[in-house]
């Protein structure tokens, strides 16, 4: 706890803190709320550099998104801006983070009165499919070059290549497991279709835009009559397909049950919320996708599930080297989980379509 005090002292008066409690529910950074006078004031984060290993560009990256994304709101005259774009504050070293023994460590304004969910009503999932296209959207005319801040982050066909490397290394002994076996095979058998938009992409086809890149449900925040505030988590902004905001949000809100639900029978695609999200989302793109996105967000539905179900087992079998796991299996759980719900969402991939008039 005195390391927390420590490190949030470099941000704001160290002697105004009451406590400093965990929060949230992130698979990467560890997350704290700052309390002063009995309220949540600020965030702060202990960045995984094993992940994130240039932390100098990822700050770079967030500070040129949300200074952009700010300007923007003021010149349209919104007036809830702090709440509405996140705000990380410079520590006495000039810079947006700290580095303590080891340790990256930054801070950001707490939103008071905001929420996020595990799930979400259609309603919220419209309301959410604007944002991240408004997200997007507003990110089109940024000039400030955004580095790629995980090299082919949701490159899957580097997730694949990962995979494969996993399973000839076989570092812990994991292919003995008949059933890690059958997952490695059935994930096989799809695989080139899975890759359509690298192919696409190197055709010269499809473009990549600036994307949010990890539009778990958790990652957006509401207010209390669901409407969206703004857009958490920027660790991941980065160029990409749209199909990342636009599978990845629904890998997480159109699950019925939950990401590593042991149980999976209450694993299905929920199409209502496919559909709330696809209105919202089509809204807020509408001035720049292309019929070529546009037609594929039904493939981007079945690759997310696809590819974290790739990424989940690679950490299996790697001996859960990446991932924040709560007991052994767990990522054996979460494979199973994700590889359902690629069969629900193929199983419903028609459906899609008509829904979106291809
Ligand atoms: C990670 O940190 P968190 O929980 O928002 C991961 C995402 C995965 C997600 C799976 C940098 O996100 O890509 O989809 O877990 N982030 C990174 O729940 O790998
Ligand atoms: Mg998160």
């Amino acid at each position: 706890m005195n390391e927390l005090f420590n490190i949030a002292g470099h941000f704001i008066d160290q002697t105004t803190i009451e406590s400093i409690e965990p929060l949230g529910n992130g698979l990467i950074n560890d997350t704290y709320k700052i309390m002063v006078e009995g309220m949540p004031r600020y965030v702060l984060q202990r960045i995984n550099n094993a992940v994130f290993t240039d932390v100098d560009m990822l700050q770079n990256n967030i500070e040129a998104v949300t200074d952009h994304i700010r300007q923007k709101y003021e010149r349209q005259g919104v007036t809830d801006i702090h709440r509405r774009v996140l705000h990380f504050l410079k520590a006495d070293t000039g810079k947006t983070y700290v580095f303590e023994d080891g340790k990256y460590w930054r801070v950001m304004d707490f939103i008071a009165d905001s929420y996020t969910y595990e799930a979400v009503t259609p309603g919220y999932a419209y309301y959410a499919g604007r944002s991240f296209g408004d997200f997007e959207s507003l990110l089109t005319d940024l000039e400030t070059p955004i580095g790629e801040i995980i090299p082919d982050f949701h490159n899957i066909e580097f997730r694949l290549k990962q995979l494969d490397d996993a399973v000839a290394k076989d570092p812990v002994g994991m292919m003995r497991e008949v059933e890690v076996q059958k997952l490695v095979y059935r994930i096989r058998a799809v695989a080139d279709d899975m890759c359509l938009g690298e192919r696409l992409y190197r055709e010269g086809k499809l473009p990549k835009r600036i994307c949010h890149c990890d539009t778990k449900v958790n990652n957006m925040l509401f207010d209390k009559d669901g409407n969206v505030l703004c857009v958490i988590d920027l660790d991941t902004v980065m160029p990409s397909f749209v199909f990342s905001d636009f599978g990845d949000f629904l890998r997480s809100a159109a699950n019925t049950g939950a990401e590593d639900d042991p149980n999976l029978d209450r694993i299905h695609f929920n199409m209502e919320v496919f559909e709330a999200f696809a209105k919202g989302y089509l809204e807020g793109t509408k001035s720049f996708l292309l019929p070529i996105e546009k037609e594929h967000l039904p493939y981007a539905a079945t690759l997310f599930p696809y590819m974290q179900a790739v990424r989940f087992l690679t950490d299996y079998i790697n001996g859960n080297t990446y991932y924040k796991i709560k007991y052994p299996v767990h990522n054996l759980v979460r494979t199973r989980a994700q590889w359902k719900l690629y069969e629900e969402a193929v199983a419903k991939k028609e459906e899609m379509k008509r829904i979106l008039s291809l």
